[in-house]
């Protein structure tokens, strides 16, 4: 029989072409002659979305058909990317899509270059949502994603005069082709006010919440596609508004301001992203965003549980929800209410589903980015929520007295409540005794849990804490990124290793290939041009791409010591000075990242950063030997073009304090050799590659925690080290501050006398592996056989293996296949 295509889902580059010029037409209103960039693209995009919703609409309708086990990903922050690239790669439809754009006279890759990245995150918490909401769908597991749908997301960084000015993220100005408004799916979210108890008629005690404010949240659907496979799992960010707009109230009562200022003050929840790295005890706005999307997503869990099954008690059974972060931590509490209060549970039922529904995440060991919300605002904001803490606390201090008598020190640490001075609600103790599971990210960083932050919790609970390692997803940060690597493997291995990550072993043999090696090597060359392209067209700098390139991307702040790496070419220079015939390896450092707004130390390293970029970058006597870049407005766009061109990546945080990384994953992924100390994953993945291939320079945790117990002296190591010093000097007499010497003192100054991430300690290891990676360099044979081995090594380090390990030993959840039938 011959089957007729339908221009909605078929997939043949004829078909394709009608349905974009379709689109175009009935979609965006635009002949050929007169559309514009955006028109194609978003003719394009609705093209694509069209065999979205096919796929998503049969995942929805086997899980509701099935009652599946469903995994809701609980979460402040999704940094998705760019959308149509990574559809097209999952729905297998790329080639045929550019095929079908030619034919029309248009270029995939100029369309691609029109979306704006929704930046709904600031770095690596959002952007592993991403993957995992990726390997979810791929791995055929039910799941939702629950986040807030800020209308201004991450800020856009433009640099001017060499500082940081941050510039709104107006992502949605064009319209978002990517999700489905659901203005039906509306849920109210109270605020404030006071409560009240009475007994009912059935004897009952019950609690009534009597709210100062209520807004109603609304569901933006946006489908999440695996690849090559029929399931599409739902993304559902929710949006706040005023509940009734204008007839309010306090419009009845003639107060038409009052009216107008409620909708405006509703609407201001889901306004912005809070960048991280900022104190945000006291920002009320942040805490109501928190609750805005708990409240919203738990409500919306049991909307479609009762749809089924008028059963709350077996809720735990559909429904597994994991907390990224803290951040949705009030869900233990928001759950006990809508339980207790609404469904009218007893405690200890409604107490038990709980626990059994929650699972937590911890993504960080810095004390000060523990959540805490002083009391007073809890309680005004959420009095209900704060009468259910005290007795969630009541009750496990109970048990901990129980466990403990006596032992009133750990009953204070142990405590939800930190009654040390001003009072607080301590987020991540709620977490804890609200989960059946907590774990970290990465093997060191759930040591370092047991042993610090959440050590009480360890000793009380052994059983509930494990490591789940993370990773990132090889279709966005190989398949779409690198596309020429990507051809290369599979024309020797086959295209399994997408799925399998681990099948990138079979690479091993080839390393010692000579013809294979050849190609790779030019891959990555082809991949540095491209990159070369792009600065010069961004920042004007003109680079080498046969000299190292040497990258440090990521988000900044002093733990990661970017300011390290800005020593290390001031004494790279200081040396082209002395000897300025020195045969050094050509070397180019490329920069990127954001620092928060409110962060100023942070703010000046990126100012240092280009003041010593604009000296090096113009001395005669370096003639074009060191080049140094800062890229702006590094986001995940920028991620895609900057992973696949890197030789060397930086990853020199001082050990203990960066939970994970996920950027150490992506350049090794893409064949980047490490530098890196004994921090978060690097330290699996120097065991994975083999510590042969991997950079090791730095003290260890343990060499740290010796080096604070007799005193950490930095001007002593400055003082007994020459080429340190006058590193150091040349900043602060102002060599790349015009002359200013007061300009970096805050950095130099604090280096010197008590800088706790101990940089200057590392600073000697780190120049003297640095100078042994780039003599390597120059060896291209032993290079590239090292590229090609950290690659068919890196297969633990997809997000697929991370999320069968929650699968397993959290959620115990089970893959649905979802048949492509209509
Ligand atoms: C928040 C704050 C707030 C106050 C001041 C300092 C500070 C520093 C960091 C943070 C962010 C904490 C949560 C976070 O983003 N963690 C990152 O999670 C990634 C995914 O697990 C992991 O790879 C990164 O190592 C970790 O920093």
């Amino acid at each position: 029989t011959v089957l007729t295509e339908d221009d909605r889902t078929g997939t043949s580059v004829e078909t394709l072409r009608r349905a974009f010029m379709d689109n175009l037409f009935f979609v965006q209103g635009r002949f050929p002659e007169v559309a514009t960039k955006n028109d194609h693209y978003l003719a394009l995009a609705y093209t694509v979305r069209d065999r979205l919703l096919l796929r998503w609409l049969n995942s929805a309708k086997t899980y509701r058909d099935q009652f599946s086990r469903t995994v809701c990903y609980l979460s402040a922050e999704f940094l998705l990317g760019p959308h149509l690239g990574n559809n097209l790669i999952n729905l297998g439809l790329y080639d045929a899509v550019a095929e079908a754009m030619q034919q029309t006279g248009l270029d995939l890759n100029v369309l691609l270059d029109q979306e704006e990245e929704p930046g709904l995150g600031n770095g690596g918490l959002g952007r592993l949502a991403a993957c995992y909401m990726d390997s979810l769908a791929t791995l055929e597991i039910p799941a939702i994603g629950y986040g807030i749908r800020y209308e201004y997301g991450i800020f856009d960084q433009e640099i001017r005069d060499g500082w940081q000015v941050e510039i709104t993220d107006k992502w949605l100005r064009y319209g978002n082709p990517w999700e489905i408004a659901r203005p039906e799916i509306t849920l109210p979210v109270k605020f404030g006010g006071s409560t009240y108890s009475y007994t009912d008629d059935q004897g009952r005690y019950r609690v009534v919440w009597q709210p100062h404010q209520m807004v109603q949240g609304i569901a933006y659907d946006t489908p999440i596609l695996g690849y090559k496979v029929n399931t599409a799992n739902l993304l559902r960010l929710w949006r706040a508004e005023a509940i009734e707009s204008f007839d309010f109230q306090a419009f009845n009562t003639g107060d038409y301001y009052g009216a107008v200022n409620e909708k405006i003050a509703s609407e201001n929840i889901t306004k912005v992203l809070y960048p991280n790295d900022e104190q945000l005890q006291g920002k009320e706005l942040r805490l109501m965003q928190q609750y805005f999307l708990c409240s919203c997503a738990l409500q919306d869990m049991i909307r479609l549980y009762l749809q089924c099954s008028s059963d709350l008690t077996r809720f735990h059974h559909k429904f597994t929800v994991q907390l990224n972060d803290t951040h949705p931590a009030i869900s233990v509490a928001e759950l006990m209410r809508l339980l207790v209060d609404e469904h009218l549970l007893p405690w200890d039922t409604a107490w038990d589903i709980t626990r059994q529904t929650f699972a937590y995440t911890n993504h960080t060991l810095l004390p000060e980015a523990l959540e805490k919300w002083p009391l007073p605002l809890f309680g005004s904001l959420l009095p209900r929520h704060l009468q259910i803490i005290y007795e969630i606390n009541q009750r496990f201090l109970d048990q901990v007295r129980l466990a403990y008598p006596g032992d009133q020190e750990r009953l204070a640490r142990l405590s939800i409540i930190d009654e040390s001075e001003c009072r607080y609600v301590r987020m991540a103790n709620l977490a804890c005794v609200g989960s059946h599971a907590i774990n970290g990210v990465a093997a060191l960083h759930s040591e370092l849990l047991k042993q610090t932050v959440l050590r009480d919790f360890y000793e009380l609970t052994p059983e509930k804490f494990s490591n789940k390692t993370n990773g990132v997803t090889p279709r966005r940060w190989m398949v779409l990124s690198n596309p020429g690597l990507t051809r290369l493997i599979s024309n020797h291995i086959g295209e399994d290793w997408i799925k399998h990550l681990d099948q990138l072993r079979r690479l091993e043999p080839l390393a010692e290939d000579a013809g294979f090696a050849a190609e790779w090597h030019a891959v990555k060359h082809k991949n540095k041009v491209r990159l070369a392209e792009y600065i010069q067209q961004r920042v004007g700098i003109s680079v080498d791409p046969s000299s190292i390139f040497d990258i440090l991307v990521k988000r900044i702040h002093e733990y990661k010591r970017q300011h390290l790496c800005v020593l290390n070419i001031i004494t790279l220079y200081q040396r082209l000075k002395d000897h300025p015939n020195l045969d050094i390896t050509p070397h180019t450092f490329i920069f990127g990242g954001k620092a928060a707004p409110g962060y100023y130390k942070a703010k000046l390293i990126i100012k240092l950063i280009n003041s010593v970029a604009e000296v090096v970058n113009t001395d005669p006597t370096v003639a074009d030997r060191l080049k140094v870049v800062f890229l702006p407005d590094y986001n995940v766009t920028c991620g895609q073009r900057v992973y696949p061109a890197a030789d060397l990546s930086e990853q020199i945080s001082t050990a203990g304090y960066e939970a994970s990384g996920t950027g150490n994953m992506k350049f090794a992924l893409n064949g980047a050799l490490t530098i890196g100390t004994l921090d978060g994953a690097n330290v699996e993945i120097r065991e994975e590659v083999g510590a042969e291939n991997f950079f090791l320079f730095g003290n260890t945790v343990e060499q740290l925690q010796e080096i604070w117990r007799n005193g950490y002296r930095p001007w002593e190591i400055a003082n007994n080290n020459p080429m340190l010093k006058r590193v150091l000097d040349l900043i602060s007499c102002g060599h790349f501050s015009h002359g200013d010497t007061e300009l970096f003192r805050p950095i130099v100054e604090h280096l010197w006398q008590n800088d706790r991430y101990c940089l200057l300690a590392d600073y000697q290891s780190y120049v003297d592996c640095q100078e042994q990676a780039t003599r390597l360099y120059r060896d291209q044979k032993q290079w590239v056989k090292m590229s090609i081995l950290n690659v068919a090594r890196m297969g633990k380090f997809s997000s697929d293996r991370a999320i069968r390990e929650y699968c397993e030993d959290i959620w115990r959840v089970q893959p649905v296949h979802v048949p492509l039938a209509d």
